[in-house]
């Protein structure tokens, strides 16, 4: 009985070294631990921020990566950035421009290029600015081969220009560079007039009024500077008898006359008046003065190479 009194009582004490021993280990660990964290704490406050990007990563291969980045993001059609009408960094990604609108986008990272194209539909010229740059960017202008047929390639940031004859309808593009000057923030101005002759119409709501030199004739007249052509649309509401409508052009001569007979049958539909040059005045004329108007411009047109806006 003594014996296993005696055994048990080394089996306690053993047991109970043991216990001592792995809890001052695991005390010891934490301390451990504690130390290096602290160590750790005292190492990124001495530093500031982590700095494990400039510490390692020289700027270009810095600049590299984020050009891959937005490179490969644009690539992919993930939209990442505020830039406009991207993807155009290439011939077959140009985007198409209207005639005498502007544009306003940005180089935003250092290899971007952007390409924009566009269709001539006879001779004449072309001309191209690029403005408000706010690094030294460069213009090209490129025919539908690829071939740069011209180049503005003003320093600093000046404003960029091409002025280009053209002799036959053709696909050209444009190419805006910055050779690794970019900007997030300040967009460039892009803008493009050319060779397009057509009608540009507009919609207007004109009375013909009374003139105040003369009690019976009511005019209006519609210029457009640099127009080969303009026109008007007359809608008629009521005529009277005895109501005379003259179309005049630039130099005041008379290209065309409705008496009433006409103008009763007009109605609605109106009249179309055309002069070949790039004023038109309507003219009508009234046996009697009325309170009403009963004649409206609705709309005018002019024909030109380009838009006026
Ligand atoms: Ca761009
Ligand atoms: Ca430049």
């Amino acid at each position: 009985m003594k014996k296993i009194m005696v055994l048990l009582l080394v089996v306690v004490f053993v047991f109970g070294s043991i216990l001592t021993v792995v809890a001052q280990d695991t005390v010891d660990k934490k301390v451990k631990i504690t130390e290096k964290l602290n160590k750790l704490q005292n190492t990124s406050e001495a530093k500031g921020t982590p700095n494990f990007i400039t510490g390692h990563l020289s700027e270009n291969a810095i600049n590299n990566d984020s050009d891959a980045l937005a490179g490969g993001f644009t690539a992919a059609g993930i939209e990442i950035s505020t830039d406009t009408y991207e993807p155009n960094g290439s011939m077959t990604d140009a985007y198409g421009l209207t005639n005498g609108l502007a544009y306003s986008s940005y180089i935003f990272y250092r290899s971007d290029e952007d390409y924009y194209y566009f269709n001539t539909k006879g001779a004449g010229t072309i001309l191209v600015t690029l403005t408000n740059l706010p690094s030294n960017y460069d213009l090209y202008l490129l025919n539908s081969d690829g071939t740069a047929v011209a180049k503005s390639q003003n320093g600093s940031t000046s404003d960029e220009s091409i002025y280009f004859q053209t002799d036959l309808p053709d696909k050209f593009y444009i190419k805006v560079v910055g050779y690794g000057a970019y900007s997030t923030t300040q967009p460039y101005e892009l803008k493009v007039i050319f060779p397009d002759p057509q009608w540009y119409y507009e919609f207007v709501n004109e009375e013909l009024e009374q003139d105040d030199y003369n009690n019976s004739i009511y005019s209006y007249t519609y210029e457009k500077l640099g127009a080969q052509s303009v026109d008007v649309h007359i809608s008629i509401i009521q005529p009277y008898y005895g109501d005379i409508l003259y179309i005049r052009d630039l130099d005041n001569n008379i290209v065309a006359t409705y008496e009433y007979d006409m103008l009763k049958y007009v109605g609605m539909d109106g009249i179309w008046a055309s002069v070949g040059n790039c004023s038109i005045r309507v003219e009508l004329v009234r046996s009697n003065t009325s309170p009403v108007c009963d004649y409206y411009i609705d709309q005018v047109g002019y024909y030109l190479t380009y838009p006026l806006f």
